[in-house]
């Protein structure tokens, strides 16, 4: 459902962070709804943007950084976008404890950047350009109250969570001051199998198949106590779009409603693959832990659902099952392994 006004012709779109796991997802969204879409890449030498390249080739690639407001200015200039997604990030969060600083410089400041970008080139009334920012659940952190809503106070357990709790206030700033239509999704966890493998459900689908195929003995995990709300990052995208579409720039939290342990994951995986006595392929390392540990997710998203209609539509089990299938195919190709 589009809003009163807005365009009905070909759209541009704008993402950041292109390379990651959400942007190839909406990019393939946007694309099937006839937008034209635009990828903002930081730097040359990087494997994914030949893989945006190769796979998504409607996707034009835009240089850019979000440490550098010149550059984020040139691009909206160039594209003169209808919509900006921003899902660039510093997203691992493990990553972020050891650097802090360029965390808050990227997945913070980034944001102020650009929203500044979005305000000098096109966010006025006449010329608005509708803005989404990629809040997450990882703001709320030590939570004092469950399931978790917009409403939920914010308690950042790293520094990941506290540039996102920057980011997510900047971007309320920039709507209040400044009439900017701007939204933020708190989007709870989203996997698939297009997944960084530094997180923790890529990291074990593939384990688990390197395990069953045979071409890998271990699976070395941190804590295995925190739960999270898991969904597909498929459906999740489609929530970002929508959030676009409505009368008024708003927050919306996005999540299955449903937790599960890190350890209902690993068994759900290897149990998928066959493999039921799995406690003797894993072992733990302190390695793997984090200074400060986010417990216990699960939202409710029943704004989502009322306002914009969304509902997810692939379950936790079949969420672990289509990455560890994927994962088998992948490392049997890889291998030169015929599946049964
Ligand atoms: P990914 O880690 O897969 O992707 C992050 C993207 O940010 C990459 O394309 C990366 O590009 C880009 N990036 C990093 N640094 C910069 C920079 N300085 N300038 C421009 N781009 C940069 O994340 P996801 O796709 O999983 O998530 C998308 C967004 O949603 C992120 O902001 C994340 O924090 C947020 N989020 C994700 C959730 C999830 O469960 N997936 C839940 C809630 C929020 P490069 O290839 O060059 O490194
Ligand atoms: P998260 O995702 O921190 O929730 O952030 P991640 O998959 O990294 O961790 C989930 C939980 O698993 C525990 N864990 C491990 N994690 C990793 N990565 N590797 C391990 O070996 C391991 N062992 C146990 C972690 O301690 C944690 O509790 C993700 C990111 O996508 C963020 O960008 C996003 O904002 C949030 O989800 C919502």
């Amino acid at each position: 459902m589009s809003s009163p006004g807005y365009p009905q012709r070909v759209r541009r779109a704008l993402i950041t962070g292109i390379t990651g796991q959400d942007g190839q997802y909406l990019a393939e969204l946007l694309h099937e709804k006839q937008y034209e879409v635009f990828g903002l890449v930081k730097g040359q030498n990087n494997p994914r943007i030949d893989t945006i390249r190769t796979e998504y080739p409607y996707v034009e690639i835009v240089e850019g950084d979000l440490q550098d407001l010149s550059s984020l200015v040139g691009v909206l200039e160039q594209v003169q976008p209808d919509e900006v997604y921003n899902l660039g990030a510093i997203s691992f969060v493990a990553l972020s404890f050891k650097q802090a600083e360029l965390t808050a410089n990227v997945t913070g400041l980034g944001v102020l950047r650009l929203l500044e970008a979005v305000r000098m080139v096109g966010g006025s009334q006449n010329n608005q350009i509708r803005f989404y920012q990629a809040s997450s659940s990882e703001m709320f952190g030590k939570v004092r109250e469950s399931p978790q809503t917009e409403a939920t106070p914010f308690y950042p357990r790293s520094p990941y969570g506290v540039a996102k709790v920057f980011g997510h206030d900047i971007t309320v700033n920039y709507r209040d001051s400044y009439g900017l239509f701007a939204c933020s999704g708190i989007l709870f966890n989203h996997e698939s199998p297009r997944r960084g493998m530094e997180f923790v459900t890529r990291k074990v689908t593939n384990a688990v198949a390197r395990i069953k195929l045979g071409l890998q003995e271990k699976l070395v995990l941190g804590n295995l106590d925190p739960r999270r709300d898991w969904g597909f990052a498929g459906d999740y995208v489609r929530a970002m779009w929508q959030m676009l579409q409505q009368d008024s720039p708003q927050d919306y939290v996005v999540a299955t409603g449903r937790t599960h342990s890190v350890r209902n994951f690993v068994d759900l995986a290897f149990k998928h693959a066959g493999i039921d006595d799995w406690e003797r392929f894993v072992e733990q390392d302190p390695r793997f832990f984090r200074p400060a540990e986010v417990d216990l997710l699960v939202g409710d998203a029943t704004k989502a659902h009322t306002e914009l209609g969304w509902k997810p539509e692939v379950g936790f089990e079949d969420l672990v099952a289509m990455m560890v299938d994927h994962d088998l195919r992948l490392e049997a190709r890889k291998a030169g392994i015929s599946l049964p």
